[in-house]
């Protein structure tokens, strides 16, 4: 009978494994610019790994210029238009500043543990306009990114605030709300 339980114990462990890694979760990406929310780009795959969090782009037209653009969990569930640095209408500000958890208030990139939780591996955009180049975020897990969004900027990411402030990615060119 010991040995039973035993059999049964190992068997329920060894399937149950996988199935907590396998969270995964799909996240519709849009263009966003100053008039709100724009055409549908695709889809960011999130899924849990022994890395980190495995995020899979699927991404069409996501436009010029091509290569590392700025990519971050950012705070809030929302890709609507608010005010700028400026005060003036600006792209899916309503998404707030990058996920920051433990008030660091600094931009040092995925591998650090002193700043944002939310910053990412920066996108990869291709010269067709596609990003399909997965990423991995060793910090996070798919549990984190419910009620936040995914943002991706108009410029590239040097995880640092300067020269300027937040890696340097600029405006905010395609968002998506994560449920
Ligand atoms: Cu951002």
């Amino acid at each position: 009978m010991p040995r039973i339980l035993l059999t049964t114990t190992l068997a329920v462990c060894i399937f149950a494994a996988p199935a907590v890694l396998a969270a995964e979760k799909s996240i519709p990406i849009n263009a966003v610019s100053a008039n709100g929310t724009g055409i549908a780009l695709g889809t960011i795959v999130a899924k849990d790994t022994l890395q980190g969090l495995l995020l899979t782009p699927d991404l069409k037209q996501v436009g010029q210029p091509t290569g590392p653009r700025g990519f971050h969990l950012h705070e809030k569930p929302d890709c609507s238009t608010g005010p700028g640095a400026d005060g003036r209408p600006a792209a899916a500000m309503a998404a707030g500043g990058h996920y920051d958890p433990m008030k660091t208030g600094k931009h040092h990139g995925p591998h650090a543990r002193d700043g944002h939780k939310g910053d990412l591996p920066p996108l990869v955009v291709n010269a067709d306009g596609t990003a399909t180049l997965p990423v991995i975020a060793p910090h996070l897990k798919v549990r984190d990114l419910a009620g936040k969004a995914l943002m991706i900027h108009a410029g590239g990411d040097n995880y640092s605030d300067t020269p300027a402030p937040l890696g340097g990615g600029g405006g905010r060119i395609a968002c998506g709300v994560i449920k």
